[in-house]
C-alpha cells in the first residue's frame, strides 16, 4: 500500500501494521498483544453491573476523569477574581468549538446576573427615532448564525519580554470560539433609522454592569458584521459571557465585544473612553502609542504537545495539533516547524479555514525520539504571514502589552516533556 501523495513513502496504515506485526515500534501496544490482557479477556465490572440511569443529571457535566480541563487564573495576575482575567484549556481540547464552561472570561466588575425580564437594549443618538428593546423584542427579528473567535488583546502579553508562562493554556487562552445566534446590529440601527453619511459615523456601546466597558466602534463595522447575540453553542449564554445578551465584533479585540448589552449611541466621533485610551493601546518600540489597532492579526499556537500536554509515547508516528486563526479572514495555511524556524511543513487544516473564525491543524508526523523546537507560523487569505517575536519587537518593542500575535516555540524534550522557550 501506497501514500498517494507520495508513491515512494509507505501509507501510515502499513506502518502501523507493519510495527504491530515486527513489534518494532508502537512498543506499548505490541508488548499488551504478547501477554493476555485483563481488560480485553475478563469481564470488567462497568460489564456485570448497570450503569447511571437517565435522570443522573439532568443537564451534564464532563465526566469526572476529565476534570482538568478547567479554565485556571495565573495567581500573579489575578490580584482579585472581581476584575480579572481566567484562561481556556485550549491544551486539552480538540477541534474548534469551545464548550462555554471553560471560556476564558474576562470582568471589569465581576459577572451580573440579569433576567430577560429586566433587559433592555436602548439605541440612541443620531438616530431618527430612538428605542428601547425588551428581550422578547430582539427574539422576533429575523436572526443568524455564524462562528467567531474572541480574542482578549492581551492574550500573549506576558511574553513580550520573554518566554513565561509554561502551558498553551497560559500563553494562549484568553480566546475562545463559539457559534453565535443574534440579530445583525444593522437590522436593530436601520430600525431606528440612520440618515446622512456613514463615513465619519461612530457608535458607543456600553453594558449593564458597573465598568460599562463601553467602546468606540466606527458605524462602518457596526453595519457589517456585528451581531446582537443571545445564544452560544445552541444553549443561552453563560452568565460570564454576558447572559442574555453580548455583542459579538467578529476579528476585532474582545474588548469590544461588549457583554450584558446596554446601549448603544450613534455619535460622530469615538468617544475615547478608558478602555480605548489608557487600555488596549500599543506601544511602539520608538516610544510612541498606536492609537486604534482593532483589528487581531493572524496567529496560532501548538496546543499538542505543549508544556501542559507532553508527549506519552515513543518514537514513531505522532500528531502534532494546534489553532489558528485571523481577524481579517480565513487562514489559509499553517506550516509546523520541528527545528525552531529552520526548516517549515506545511499542515493539514481539518477543515478549510472560515472567516474570523478558529481553524485546526495537524501535522501527522513521526517523532525521532530527539529535542525539537515546536513552532507554528499562520497564513491568511490576505496573504499576511504571522511574524517571528524578533520581527514583532522591531516594531513593537518589548514594553508592549496587547495584540502580540508572534510565533511561539515549544522546546519538547526526549522525555516528551515541553517548555517555553525563545529562539532568535
Ligand atoms: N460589559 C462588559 N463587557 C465586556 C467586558 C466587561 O468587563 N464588561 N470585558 C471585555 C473584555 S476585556 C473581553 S476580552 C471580553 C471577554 O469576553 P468573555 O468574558 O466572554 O470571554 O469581553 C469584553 N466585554
Ligand atoms: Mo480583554
Amino acid at each position: 500500500m501506497t501514500d498517494s501523495s507520495n508513491p515512494t513513502k509507505p501509507s501510515r496504515r502499513a506502518f502501523l501494521s507493519g510495527a504491530a506485526a515486527t513489534g518494532a515500534a508502537l512498543a506499548a501496544s505490541s508488548a499488551a498483544a504478547q501477554s493476555p490482557d485483563p481488560l480485553i479477556t475478563e469481564v470488567q465490572p462497568w460489564a456485570s453491573g448497570l450503569g447511571d440511569g437517565v435522570d443522573a443529571a439532568p443537564y451534564g457535566l464532563p465526566i469526572r476523569h476529565e476534570a482538568d480541563v478547567i479554565r485556571r487564573n495565573v495567581e500573579w495576575l489575578t490580584a482579585d477574581t472581581i476584575s480579572s482575567i481566567n484562561f481556556t484549556p485550549i491544551h486539552a481540547l480538540d477541534g474548534t468549538i469551545t464548550p462555554q464552561g471553560c471560556a476564558f472570561e474576562r470582568h471589569h466588575s465581576g459577572a451580573i446576573d440579569m433576567t430577560k425580564g429586566d433587559y433592555r437594549l436602548m439605541i440612541n443618538g443620531l438616530v431618527d427615532r430612538p428605542l428601547i428593546f425588551t428581550f422578547a423584542d430582539l427574539e422576533r427579528f429575523p436572526r443568524e448564525n455564524h462562528v467567531y473567535f474572541c480574542e482578549c488583546a492581551a492574550n500573549t502579553g506576558m511574553e513580550w519580554a520573554g518566554a513565561q508562562l509554561n502551558g498553551a493554556q497560559f500563553t494562549h487562552g484568553m480566546i475562545h470560539n463559539m457559534e453565535y445566534t443574534g440579530v445583525p446590529l444593522r437590522t436593530l440601527l436601520n430600525e431606528a433609522g440612520l440618515s446622512g453619511d456613514v463615513a465619519g459615523k461612530w457608535v458607543y456601546v456600553e453594558g449593564h454592569d458597573a465598568s460599562s466597558n463601553g467602546r468606540s466602534i466606527p458605524l462602518e463595522k457596526a453595519l457589517d458584521d456585528c451581531l446582537v447575540a443571545f445564544s452560544a453553542n445552541g444553549e443561552a449564554l453563560r452568565k460570564e459571557h454576558g447572559y442574555p445578551v453580548r455583542l459579538v465584533v467578529p476579528g476585532w479585540e474582545g474588548n469590544m465585544w461588549v457583554k450584558w448589552l446596554r446601549r448603544v449611541e450613534v455619535m460622530d466621533g469615538p468617544v475615547e473612553s478608558r478602555e480605548e485610551t489608557s487600555k488596549y493601546t500599543d506601544t511602539l518600540a520608538d516610544g510612541t502609542s498606536r492609537k486604534w489597532t482593532w483589528v487581531m492579526d493572524a496567529k496560532s499556537i501548538i496546543t499538542s504537545p505543549s508544556p501542559q500536554m507532553p508527549i506519552k509515547h515513543g518514537p514513531g508516528p505522532m500528531v502534532i495539533s494546534g489553532l489558528a486563526w485571523s481577524g481579517h479572514g480565513a487562514i489559509t495555511r499553517v506550516d509546523v516547524s520541528k527545528d525552531g524556524g529552520k526548516t517549515w511543513q506545511t499542515a493539514r487544516l481539518a477543515k478549510p479555514g472560515e472567516k474570523m473564525a478558529l481553524t485546526r491543524f495537524y501535522l501527522d508526523t513521526e517523532w525521532d525520539g530527539g529535542d525539537m523546537l515546536l513552532q507554528s507560523r499562520a497564513i491568511d487569505e490576505t496573504g499576511y504571514v504571522q511574524p517571528t517575536k524578533a520581527q514583532l519587537r522591531e516594531i513593537r518593542g518589548e514594553n508592549s502589552i496587547y495584540h502580540n500575535n508572534c510565533i511561539q516555540t515549544w522546546h519538547v524534550m526526549p522525555t516528551g516533556e515541553a517548555e517555553n522557550v525563545e529562539v532568535s
